[in-house]
């Protein structure tokens, strides 16, 4: 059975998962109509608007806040479905803090490094999560992400400097946290439709894309409602003052299939 059959409510498991594990895999997120029109607004975004990332070696091709610019896209980033399951597991308020198209194309591919999203994160925040929906079939000889369950429950600091991942943005998790390294690793390869959702603290890298197809997905960020942004050492892109609660108007409270709060 997927998600969508389900009146919207989460099987007890998806919401054990991602508390207990820090991620979970949804089946079935989007219907294959939905499937349909999205990746083809990803697709229309890309060709558009969209850098390719050579710095750190992952090759992603992304957009810069599609969810901003592209209706079809802000749909999917406020989508009712979406935000009233990322709310049943993160039990508080969310917001949307951000939403982009990913591609790995076939050609050009590398694998994504172990890493953890707090290490890049621009908020202060009790929680901060990514729903990572896949747009086409996405067997692990596409990419499909590697979690280390439990990761996030880990001890030390929150998280890493910045520069820490700049000097060794492979290895720098398992350099500060060397118990990770006996972690067991779980793979979820997704169908088209289906998304993981993993906790910000949750280390993840996913494979290079040694298919003949290009891997497309959509990434949701949410945070809690009472985030603050906080900027980074030397990485302050954002229109913000540092301590400053999120625009309503900019970063949405998630919506709910009822507008229930
Ligand atoms: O798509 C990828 O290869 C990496 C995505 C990722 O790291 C994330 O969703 O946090």
């Amino acid at each position: 059975m997927t998600f969508t059959d389900k009146a919207h409510a989460a099987a007890e498991h998806i919401v054990q998962d991602f508390r207990e594990r820090g991620f979970t895999h949804v089946p079935g997120l989007l219907t294959a109509d939905e499937v349909t029109r999205f990746r083809a607004a990803a697709t229309e975004t890309l060709a558009a608007h969209s850098h390719t990332d050579d710095e750190f070696g992952t090759r992603i091709t992304a957009t810069t806040d599609a969810w901003e610019h592209h209706p079809v896209l802000r749909e999917l980033a406020l989508h009712p479905r979406i935000g009233s399951l990322a709310e049943q597991l993160a039990g508080m308020p969310l917001r949307v803090w951000g939403g982009e198209v990913l591609r790995k194309n076939p050609g050009h591919s590398a694998p994504t490094g172990w890493h953890d999203d707090l290490t890049f994160a621009l908020l202060d925040s009790r929680l901060i999560f990514n729903a990572w929906i896949a747009l086409v079939d996405v067997p692990a000889e596409r990419g499909c992400l590697t979690f280390l369950p439990g990761s996030h429950r880990r001890g030390g600091p929150a998280h890493v400097e910045l520069n820490e991942y700049k000097s060794d943005p492979d290895n720098y998790l398992f350099t500060h946290w060397p118990e990770l390294h006996w972690n067991p690793r779980v793979t979820i390869p997704l169908r088209a439709g289906d998304a993981t959702f993993h906790h910000g603290r949750t280390a993840h890298c996913a494979g290079a894309n040694t298919s003949t197809e290009d891997r497309l997905s959509f990434l949701v960020t949410f945070t809690d409602a009472d985030a603050t942004y906080r900027p980074l050492p030397g990485h302050d892109p954002l229109d913000l003052s540092p301590g400053q609660p999120l625009p309503d108007h900019r970063y949405p409270r998630t919506p709910r299939p009822h507008g229930a709060r």
